[in-house]
């Protein structure tokens, strides 16, 4: 498969629906050696973010648009399959705990971005979507995490993740974790704004922030 003509094909089918020609494609993208990662976000979530635009624009309606979301879950499974299996990743960096916030149901960002993480070598909890913040804490907790992940895909949810960072502080948990945000509609400011520690709009910036803040707290321990 051409490696541009198999993206292209990619987006396509999931702004098509096709649940069997997505993945289909995604198992020939495998079979062809090519990487994974630049699959899922230059052919099937562009392909997600037309139906989207179809939605915005009246040509979609929901069922539309949740079954662009099934062709593109179906083929990203067999991607990120190949992506954790490759190379027996070995966990040798820090704990994550990452879910996407209460009353928000938009998973395949979060999830990419756990697998990515995963893939960056970092021991990756994943809490699903619509995640109460007690969750969050308990999990983070229970795991021993250093880092929690909140994403959040509707303007209405993103408060959620201030609520969060206000929960730490009043429970003088603060600094125990560091709080990296992301989904569509998160800025840098608003990161800034709600005093998380870190902010990605992608997957792959989103392992190499992670990695950079834990880096810093690993170079804070060595001082005397
Ligand atoms: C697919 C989709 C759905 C699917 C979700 C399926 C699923 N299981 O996820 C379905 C059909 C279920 C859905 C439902 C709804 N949706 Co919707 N949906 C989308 C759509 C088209 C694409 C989202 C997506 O998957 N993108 C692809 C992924 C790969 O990108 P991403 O999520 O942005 O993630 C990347 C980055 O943001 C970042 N990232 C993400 N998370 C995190 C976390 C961390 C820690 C970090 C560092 C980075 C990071 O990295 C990711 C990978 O690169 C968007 C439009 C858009 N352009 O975003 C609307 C959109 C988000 N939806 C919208 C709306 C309104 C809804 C509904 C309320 C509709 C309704 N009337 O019921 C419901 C919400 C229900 C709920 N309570 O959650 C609006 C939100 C508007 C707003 N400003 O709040 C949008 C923007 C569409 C629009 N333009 O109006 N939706």
């Amino acid at each position: 498969m051409e490696k541009q003509i198999g993206l292209e094909r990619m987006a396509e089918s999931v702004v098509k629906l096709d649940v069997e020609e997505a993945q289909h494609l995604a198992e020939e993208w495998v079979g062809s050696g090519y990487d994974p990662h630049q699959a899922i976000e230059q052919g099937l979530a562009v392909g997600i973010r037309q139906a989207g635009e179809l939605w915005e624009a009246g040509d979609y309606f929901l069922p539309e648009l949740i079954g662009a979301a099934e062709a593109m879950k179906a083929a990203m499974k067999v991607l990120q399959q190949a992506m954790t299996g490759a190379d027996a990743t070995q966990h040798t960096l820090s704990g994550v705990v990452i879910g996407t916030v209460h009353g928000d149901i938009h998973d395949i960002g979060k999830s990419l971005v756990a697998t990515m993480l995963e893939v960056g070598g970092f021991r990756v909890t994943d809490l699903g979507n619509d995640v109460q913040v007690e969750r969050f804490l308990e999990a983070a907790v229970e795991e021993k995490a250093q880092l929690i992940g909140m994403s959040a895909l509707l303007t209405t949810t993103m408060p959620v993740q201030r609520t969060l960072i206000a929960a730490l502080h009043e429970r003088g948990m603060r600094d125990r974790f560091k709080v990296l945000v992301g989904g569509a509609p998160v800025t840098e400011a608003w990161a800034r704004e709600i005093g998380a520690d870190g902010y990605a709009d992608n997957a792959a910036q989103a392992v190499r922030v992670a990695k950079a803040l834990l880096a810093t707290d690993m170079t804070d321990l060595k001082k005397p």
